[in-house]
């Protein structure tokens, strides 16, 4: 990845978008961006920019509820989520989160991998936040991937993981562990410790042992960046690509923050054209050793 910043081409509107690296893993700042002059030019830049640096951040943009929206939409179809409150009636595309009052998502975590079909991308605007804390941080799965040695990235590629919903387990999914993006061609690690919790071709033991050492290892700062959030931020992140998590360090319980959230629906997770495919592995229920785990990650 080129770590200079890069001006786009003059686009037909007049528009030069500035684009700056903000870490050596991945993200990057986009400015000159107008939200009310999107066009398929403009969508190609970003989706450029979106596959080069995997999470975008436009500081300061404070798009209307609206502007979000037709944002996201250069992406792809936008989720119409069943029940989390809406910013408005008009766009039920744009979801309120006030992560000051609800459950913080601190944990490193890929979105809704317990279904068939995750999001593909996300947007998210900070309407209210806190002067300091409560950043959020992003991590670049094709260099997780690419950081593993050969042998590893051989084995890891015929894997499957078993995704879900933390609640019993009743929304669930299967998904390869090492996925290509349709886009770039590239391979990635595809498991997050939120939702992942079994590889079904492995024992029990050999499982967990397996995604305890890759949650380990992808979990390492060299793979991340970090936004520290103004009022009027918006970010926006491949999640085929990335894992994220807020930092839960805000201080003061009165402090607000708030943003609106907007999913891009679509994805299909494919493993390498190739891969070697295993059957699953017969469990042994009657040995303690193969049917109990030893940690909390299995069901
Ligand atoms: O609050 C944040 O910084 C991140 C929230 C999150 O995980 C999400 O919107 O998917
Ligand atoms: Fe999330």
């Amino acid at each position: 990845m080129t770590l200079a910043p890069v001006k786009s081409p003059s686009l037909d509107s007049g528009l030069t978008l500035d684009i700056s690296p903000v870490a050596g893993a991945l993200g990057a700042e986009v400015r000159g961006l107008d939200p009310d002059g999107l066009d398929e030019q403009v969508a190609a830049a970003l989706r450029e920019a979106l596959d080069t640096h995997l999470v975008l951040f436009l500081p300061g943009l404070n798009p209307s509820v609206k502007q979000l929206r037709d944002i996201g939409a250069l992406f792809g179809e936008l989720e119409v989520h069943p029940y989390i409150d809406k910013v408005d009636d008009d766009t039920p595309e744009v979801c309120v989160l006030d992560t000051s009052a609800t459950p913080k998502a601190d944990i490193w975590h890929t979105d809704v991998t317990y279904s068939e079909h995750p999001p593909i991308a996300a947007l998210l605007h900070m309407a209210q936040c806190p002067p300091a804390g409560g950043d959020t941080m992003w991590i670049n799965c094709y260099e997780v991937y690419e950081s593993l040695s050969a042998p590893m990235q051989a084995f890891l590629a015929g894997l499957t993981c078993i995704h879900d919903d933390g609640k019993q387990g009743s929304l669930r999914a299967e998904h390869p562990v090492v996925r290509v993006h349709p886009g770039t061609g590239r391979r990635s690690l595809y498991v997050n410790k939120q939702h992942g919790r079994r590889i079904p071709q492995l024992s029990r033991p050999e499982s967990q042992a397996l995604l305890g050492f890759l949650y380990r290892w992808q979990e390492q700062v060299k793979f991340s960046c970090r936004w520290r959030w103004s009022p009027g931020d918006v970010a926006l992140w491949d999640e085929r690509v990335t894992l994220h998590s807020i930092v839960d360090d805000i201080c003061d319980d009165d402090d607000t923050r708030i943003l609106h959230r907007v999913t891009v629906l679509g994805d299909d997770p494919q493993p390498p054209a190739g891969a070697p495919s295993w059957d699953r592995h017969r469990s042994d229920k009657t040995a303690a050793s193969g049917y109990y785990g030893l940690a909390g990650f299995e069901f």
